[in-house]
């Protein structure tokens, strides 16, 4: 099946230095991203990811999310690969090419800037559109530089004119004639000396893609583990919204229909799931409301005690929803995964201190089926939750938001079959969320063939500029079915995290969930310059925020969790 081709590709360390492209992140999550129903009509690809050896070999119908890297086509490739004889540490994949380095500095480099990143690129499926051929192209960046990179960018040259239908993990810049610039997404630039990261994307040209004449600029920056360092926020325009004054207006009490408890965990004690409601250790009902990190691999220095504390105290949550990715390149499974386990321990413990619940997020994204890093999965939760056995605090979320090709009946309720006892192992009274296929919307694939276990209730997510009362009248009828249902993550903007924001549908939401009893977490405590995050760039990761700290949807949020007793 797989052809496989190899070819040179030198590198001029300075060379060719490009400064004209921003890495704009809004580009990659425009348009359908999380909307399950919208894929990209003729850009069908199938087989196993080229670039995830532990894939199952599921079937992706579409290339839907931006972020996916799992969707190359194996069944028609060339590679090429002048890759470091470490190149892919601990990656198994046949098809990485031979160990060939090649650093080419030319008379008008200075060999103290000498740099060399290595790629490997694999073409997958082309197609026709329009009498032009679409080809996807997937790429493997590896780091041979010697040191730690902060970021990296690629001039391609396609050899013919090339526009780009979709890229995911990378940004591109406008493309000119047959050149294509390329640099990193927010959070997969710094790549440590000897690690690598992955990023696809999707080319439309006169004839099909066969050859790619690859520079790079790889540039030795010192690393900032600080989370919120100047490239997290220069890559990315937020996108601002005109918001109506009313709705920013604390909601008044008399809008606030509260049926269940509201406190912390000395309050309410050892959480349960009763019916369709979350209930405390006295069988009252108990809502959670609170926030959940963005990527603490990406932005850890917001998950801190201090900061935590003043969302406690200044705008009344219980939760705190830790959200570690775990695709490749991206968080738990890359080769830091010894520091993101770190993170979210300090994390844990520092809700344990403040009395909150938290909620640990095994958040999958790119990865499309839990199936994929299930041997990941079993080996942290397995830590955890004998770590955690005895607070009450820790809540476990075991799959952020299956999507693509992933079935709740085939690939999530059976992962789930075997993390869930695994947990009850080492603490039997855990509560545990599902996530449900499309992105945590498909709750009725649950109520349709629901687990057979105590204590677990099914995730829904939604982003309310994109999901509005077609997803609230799904949950409206799942809930009235009797099904568990947590909004372990919901957004006030659209599914891609920016775009405008629309508070009179987040309120339509918000209300719905206080009636119901149903806990929710707003997404993203972080500084990126996007819709969806709580604060504006450079806002302080300790907490003590101004109005002027907070991004429109942190007043938003602010004023909704503060206002309810
Ligand atoms: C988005 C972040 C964005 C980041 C991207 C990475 O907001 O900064 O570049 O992930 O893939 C989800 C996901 C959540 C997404 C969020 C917005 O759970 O990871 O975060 N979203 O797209 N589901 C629906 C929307």
């Amino acid at each position: 099946m797989k052809k496989l081709k190899h070819i040179m590709v030198a590198f001029m360390a300075s060379a060719l230095m490009i400064t004209s492209f921003g890495c704009a992140d809004s580009e990659m999550h425009s348009g359908a991203e999380q909307n399950g129903s919208q894929t990209t009509s003729s850009a069908t690809v199938s087989g196993n990811g080229a670039s995830t050896p532990q894939d199952n070999g599921g079937t992706s119908s579409a290339p839907v999310d931006d972020n996916d890297s799992t969707q190359a086509d194996t069944s028609d490739t060339g590679t090429s690969a002048p890759v470091g004889e470490n190149a892919h540490p601990g990656d198994t994949d046949s098809t990485s090419g031979p160990a060939v380095s090649v650093d080419t500095p030319d008379e008008n480099d200075d060999p103290q800037e000498s740099t060399s990143l290595s790629v490997s690129y694999t073409i997958g499926s082309s197609w026709e559109d329009g009498g032009k051929q679409c080809t996807q192209i997937d790429f493997v960046v590896n780091n041979s530089t010697g040191s730690d990179i902060g970021y990296w960018k690629l001039s391609l040259d396609l050899g013919q004119d090339v526009e780009v239908m979709q890229i995911w993990n990378a940004s591109a810049a406008e493309s000119s004639g047959s050149q294509l610039h390329i640099g990193n997404a927010e959070y997969n630039g710094q790549i440590a000396n000897g690690a690598e990261t992955t990023f696809g994307c999707i080319l439309k040209t006169n004839n099909a893609v066969q050859n790619i004449d690859i520079t790079s600029d790889g540039q030795k920056v010192s690393t900032s583990v600080g989370g919120s360092n100047s490239s997290n926020n220069d890559n990315n325009s937020g996108t601002s919204s005109t918001v109506p004054q009313d709705t920013l207006k604390p909601p008044a009490e008399s809008d606030i229909e509260v049926t269940g408890k509201y406190g912390l965990v000395s309050d309410c004690g050892q959480l349960s799931v009763k019916g369709t409601d979350l209930v405390g250790a006295d069988g009252t009902p108990v809502q959670l409301r609170g926030i959940s990190t963005h990527g603490i691999q990406w932005f850890p220095a917001f998950a801190n005690k201090s900061v935590f504390k003043y969302l406690r105290d200044e705008w009344n949550i219980n939760v705190i929803r830790l959200a570690m990715y775990t695709g490749a390149g991206e968080g738990y499974t890359d080769s830091t995964k010894t520091g993101i386990e770190q993170t979210v321990q300090n994390a844990v413990d520092a809700c344990i201190e403040l009395d909150m619940y938290v909620i640990v997020d095994w958040h999958i994204l790119q990865d499309q089926s839990p199936q994929v890093r299930k041997t990941d999965a079993l080996r942290f939760f397995d830590y955890m939750s004998e770590k955690y056995a005895d607070y009450p605090n820790v809540i476990y979320e075991i799959c952020n938001e299956p999507n693509g090709y992933a079935s709740w009946s085939g690939d999530v309720k059976p992962y789930a079959e075997e993390i869930i006892p695994v947990i009850r192992n080492n603490d039997p009274d855990s509560v545990v969320i599902v996530g449900t296929p499309t992105w945590s919307q498909d709750i009725d694939k649950a109520l349709a063939d629901p687990l057979d276990f105590d204590n677990v209730m099914y995730a829904l997510h939604y982003y309310a500029a994109t999901h509005t009362d077609w997803l609230r009248d799904r949950l409206k009828n799942c809930y009235n079915s009797g099904l568990p249902v947590m909004v372990t993550e919901f957004g006030n903007c659209d599914a891609s995290g920016n775009g405008a924001n629309n508070f009179g549908e987040a309120k339509k939401w918000l209300e719905l969930l206080d009636s119901l009893n149903i806990s929710y977490m707003n997404w993203s405590l972080c500084d990126k310059a996007e819709a969806a995050s709580l604060l504006k760039p450079g806002a302080s990761p300790t907490g003590g925020w101004k109005d002027s700290d907070l991004s429109e949807n942190g007043i938003f949020m602010r004023d909704w969790l503060k206002y309810h007793d």
